[in-house]
């Protein structure tokens, strides 16, 4: 369960991490859906405490590859953090409640540039000294369109660092080990 935090995933102090996966904090903003023709605005899910940021993804056409773009802010200083598309664009019992990694292919958990991944599954955000984190990402398999759509599930941003499935364990190959969830946002479409 990458619901459970585990403390050796950081090198940051563990109450930091601690407590944000104790509030179940849902802090990600989020998030741009742009079409081709169709200027935007977000639609943006925020709590009240530790990271915040906005994540964007942008898509010009089915079947292109959509570009990810984020800036968050209230991470652990210099650190890799997981961030994942998972199923489930429920909130309702914070980031916990957002289910499992996106996987409608039935794959393994693993690296983005894998051959076998969940869909959702988008590596880590490295942040700076000031635990703020700038990013784009690039990606062939997630898509804005279609049956595979990930509009309405949800972004997660963990407490820990995914080990891409290389941990040489089960739950590797499930989570990445990537720890809680430190904050999460539902994918809306935005005008
Ligand atoms: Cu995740
Ligand atoms: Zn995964």
């Amino acid at each position: 369960m990458d619901a459970l935090y585990k403390p050796r995933q950081s090198k940051q102090p563990i109450v930091v991490t601690a407590l944000a996966t104790l509030a179940g904090a849902f802090l990600l903003w989020l998030v741009f859906l742009r079409p081709a023709s169709t200027p935007t605005a977000p639609v943006v899910t925020k709590g009240d405490y530790g990271a915040s940021g906005t994540v964007t993804l942008t898509q010009t056409a089915p079947g292109a590859k959509i570009t990810i773009t984020g800036e968050l802010q209230g991470l652990d200083p210099r650190a890799e953090r997981g961030f994942h598309i998972h199923t489930a664009g429920d909130l309702s019992s914070g980031c916990a409640s957002a289910g499992s990694h996106f996987n409608p292919l039935g794959q393994t958990h693993g690296a983005p540039t894998d051959a076998s991944r969940h869909i959702g599954d988008l590596g880590n955000i490295q942040s700076d000294a000031q635990g703020e984190a700038k990013f784009t990402i690039e990606d062939s398999l997630v898509s804005l369109n279609g049956p595979l759509s990930v509009v309405g599930r949800a972004i997660v941003l963990h407490a820990g660092t995914d080990d891409l499935g290389k941990g040489n364990n089960e739950e590797s190959l499930k989570t990445g080990n990537a720890g809680g969830r430190a904050a999460c946002g539902i994918i809306g479409i935005s005008q």
